[in-house]
């Protein structure tokens, strides 16, 4: 006898094949469900990741920007880079010096942190800003163009910097192509300067043109604005320029060491009492409000004219090109510490210890980009 209640064999059959199918989707969905809730998941974890990152890697550059204004950051600092390579920091501070008392050149202040240059200091600069001024034109540098926008002028090249304002046009094989330039960079009355202020044969980090023009907007934006730099506790920097600089060109604008020790200590004081945080850059309207207009130091003047500076101690900014204008200076960085530069000819320097000791390490960052953070937005 047939049960009409119980469906017939076809049908169960179906519904059998149905029922589990329908339970192989549902399992499916689960399991993608449990996907994507995996990858939520994992894409939180990186976020959290990152920020951490990110944080520790904010609070590390605080602690070393607030440590170098103290004491005892300052000793904490000198001692950590001896103890990275006591040898190599004792002999190089022998070496400078001997060579700076055998070698003529002029001094930088301590207490200020700079030296201005006149056009006539270096018995070679006609050469060099020579030098300087075929490169531009080689580059496609026209003088005189007095539609050096950062439109007009795309036809020069170079890694251009955050804002389009500042561009450095050399790169390592330009260096080989005019070694005239890396050769006063390391030249006795140069070298012999960076040396004595530093106490230490130091670090030729760049040797480069910043090729300056004029911003679009008004704003002051990165290195337009005030700061000091990253790396070291002291350094050198070298700013000449390569054509006649006046106030439309931009020029590159310092306060000495002591005066910026006094007002980086009373911008921090007035930020504490608006209760804004602390930042890297010092607006226009801070350093008046301490009361500092008087302190700034424009390095104008014609060509061949410049200034060496401790950019590490001094606050400095410049580039504020005025529509119709641009800027170029050979710019030269002396450091204490390792830092990612240029790539220079080593077997130039070949068999002269000084030299040997400021190019040695600058080989380890052959092919990589320049660091130039403060010459950035950071
Ligand atoms: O453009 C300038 O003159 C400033 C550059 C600068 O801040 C730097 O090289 O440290």
């Amino acid at each position: 006898m047939v049960n009409p209640a119980r469906p017939s064999l076809p049908a169960r059959a179906v519904q059998g094949v149905v029922n589990r199918s329908l339970k192989v989707l549902r399992q499916g969905m689960k399991v993608r469900s449990h996907l994507r809730r995996g990858e939520r998941l994992l894409h939180q974890a990186s976020k959290v990741v990152r920020h951490a990152v990110q944080r520790r890697r904010q609070a590390w550059k605080g602690f070393r920007y607030r440590s170098r204004w103290t004491g005892w950051g300052v000793s904490m600092w000198r001692a950590s880079s001896f103890v990275a390579a006591p040898l190599e920091t004792r002999e190089r501070s022998r070496l400078a010096k001997e060579f700076s008392t055998r070698v003529a050149h002029a001094e930088m202040s301590r207490d200020r942190g700079c030296l201005l240059l006149p056009p006539t200091h270096f018995a070679d600069m006609p050469e060099v800003v020579a030098t300087c001024q075929q490169v531009f034109e080689d580059k496609g540098g026209r003088v005189g163009d007095d539609n050096a926008t950062p439109n007009a002028d795309s036809h020069l090249g170079g890694r251009r910097m955050k804002g389009d304002y500042l561009r450095n046009l050399l790169s390592n094989d330009d260096l080989r192509r005019y070694p005239r330039l890396v050769d006063f960079a390391l030249s006795d009355a140069a070298m012999g300067m960076a040396a004595s202020y530093l106490g230490t044969i130091p670090h030729l980090n760049r040797v480069d043109l910043l090729y300056s023009i004029a911003r679009e907007n008004d704003d002051k934006v990165s290195s337009q604005l005030f700061h000091v730099d990253p790396e070291g506790l002291t350094q050198v920097k070298f700013f000449i320029n390569v054509f006649d600089v006046g106030e439309g060109e931009g020029p590159f604008t310092f306060i000495p060491a002591d005066d910026t020790a006094r007002i980086i200590r009373d911008v921090n004081v007035l930020r504490q009492q608006q209760g804004k945080p602390h930042q890297g850059r010092y607006l226009d309207e801070e350093i008046a409000a301490v009361g500092a207009n008087g302190a700034i130091v424009r390095v104008t003047g014609s060509q061949g004219s410049g200034v060496a500076v401790d950019t590490s101690r001094c606050l400095h900014m410049g580039s504020r090109v005025r529509p119709g204008s641009f800027r170029l200076c050979l710019y030269i960085q002396y450091c204490t510490t390792r830092e990612r530069g240029n790539a220079f000819d080593l077997d130039r320097y070949k068999g002269d210890p000084v030299r040997q000791f400021a190019v040695q390490h600058s080989i380890a960052s052959a092919g990589g980009e320049v660091a130039a953070p403060h010459q950035n937005d950071n």
